[in-house]
């Protein structure tokens, strides 16, 4: 397999969505609305990590473009929980990109105390072979979240997936602070944003 040039699209699909994406940050900026962003991430799939979920889902090798949905992946960052469902609704509504499954983790967390949105989407991106549609996923979360999101990663990692028992204990409290946080900072939203907008004015 030559790996470059096969996730060279994907690396295409990424550059674009984040280029679409910050456009969206501006412009709520320059209006100097509340922006329901934050910052926006992405990356592409790191060889080893898709050979590695490729091997235990039992996927062929030839398989992996439409077997491994995030194969390009961006992450978008929002302050408040109401700001993943407006940019859910922004994404809907665009025309460059098709959704083509949601998995909301933000009302269901997973097992693990997980919480984000995600978008699965199929993205028209041209190559020097012509148009490729590619799928990509959109994860959207709040900070809180995605401050648990990377602490629980990198310790699975270290601990290659199985998190000792009382440290899972512990992430599960701190995922319940984090939801907490949320649901403290979503009541005064409102007096949070008045704020931010005066701040931007100045
Ligand atoms: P990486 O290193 O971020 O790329 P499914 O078949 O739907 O059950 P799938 O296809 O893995 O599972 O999709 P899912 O559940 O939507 O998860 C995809 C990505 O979401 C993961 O990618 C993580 O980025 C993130 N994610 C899902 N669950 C968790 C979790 O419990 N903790 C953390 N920290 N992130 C999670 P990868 O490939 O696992 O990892």
């Amino acid at each position: 397999m030559n790996w470059k040039s096969m996730l060279a699209p994907y690396a295409q699909v990424v550059e674009e969505l984040k280029v679409k994406l910050k456009g969206i940050r501006k412009q709520f900026e320059y209006e100097s609305e509340h922006s329901p962003i934050e910052f926006i991430t992405g990356r592409v799939k790191p060889v080893p990590s898709i050979l590695e979920k490729a091997e235990n889902r039992k996927i062929p090798l030839e398989n992996i473009d439409t077997e491994i949905q995030d194969i390009a992946g961006v992450r978008v960052v929002c302050q408040f929980v109401d700001d993943i469902y407006a940019i859910v609704e922004m994404i809907r509504a665009r025309k460059d990109l098709l959704i083509v499954e949601e998995k909301d983790y933000v009302s269901k967390k997973k097992d693990s105390g997980y919480r984000s949105y995600h978008l699965i989407i199929e993205y028209p991106v041209e190559t020097i072979d012509g148009m490729k549609k590619l799928l990509a996923e959109i994860q959207i979360r709040t900070l809180a979240m995605n401050f648990w999101a990377t602490n629980e990663h990198s310790l699975n990692y270290k601990y290659k997936g199985s998190i000792p028992a009382d440290i899972k204990e512990r992430l599960q409290k701190a995922a319940e602070a984090a939801f907490k946080l949320d649901e403290e900072m979503s009541m005064i939203k409102h007096e949070v944003q008045e704020a931010q907008r005066i701040f931007h004015r100045k």
